[in-house]
């Protein structure tokens, strides 16, 4: 009937909102919304592979900057947590040409100053200060993880 369809509705909407709400909830400390991705931490801290399997297995990836928008996203994050992280980024298989996971040479970049500088011969992941700009840093080292999804 014409009543039966019309709270059918009414739980539709009154469902959209709930998760909706549910959302913002979630996003509130843990996540930043930059145009179509959202950058997100667990607060977990870890080497580079640990973060980005973690992420992979999350259903998303380790967080990669593509324009100074989504970069000042991560650092609001960097500053919450007083913690540097790991981007989705790294020179591991060419000294020095810097890449994306899928082995695309970066479009953006936000260097600190005198960085890149492969301190003892052994930095091929970047960290993110608290500043925003980024350090090339040995992905031994542990640092917060970020998500992109
Ligand atoms: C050297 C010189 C420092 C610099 C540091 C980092 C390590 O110790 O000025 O901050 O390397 O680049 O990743
Ligand atoms: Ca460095």
């Amino acid at each position: 009937s014409g009543q039966e369809l019309r709270s059918e509705f009414q739980n539709l909407g009154t469902l959209t909102e709930n998760i909706s709400l549910c959302f913002l909830v979630i996003m509130f400390p843990n996540g930043r919304i930059v145009g179509e991705k959202i950058f997100m931490t667990s607060g977990y801290e870890g080497n580079f592979d640990s973060l980005k399997q973690r992420c992979s297995q999350a259903g998303g990836q380790l967080a990669s900057p593509r324009n100074a928008a989504e970069n000042a996203a991560i650092q609001q994050i960097v500053v919450l947590y007083n913690k540097s992280v790991f981007l989705g980024i790294n020179d591991i298989q060419t000294e020095g040409r810097f890449t994306y996971l899928n082995g695309e040479n970066i479009v953006y970049s936000n260097w600190q100053t005198r960085e890149p500088n492969n301190d003892k011969g052994i930095e091929d992941c970047v960290e993110v200060y608290s500043s925003g700009k980024w350090n090339d840093k040995s992905c031994g080292e542990k640092r917060l993880i970020v998500c992109e999804f």
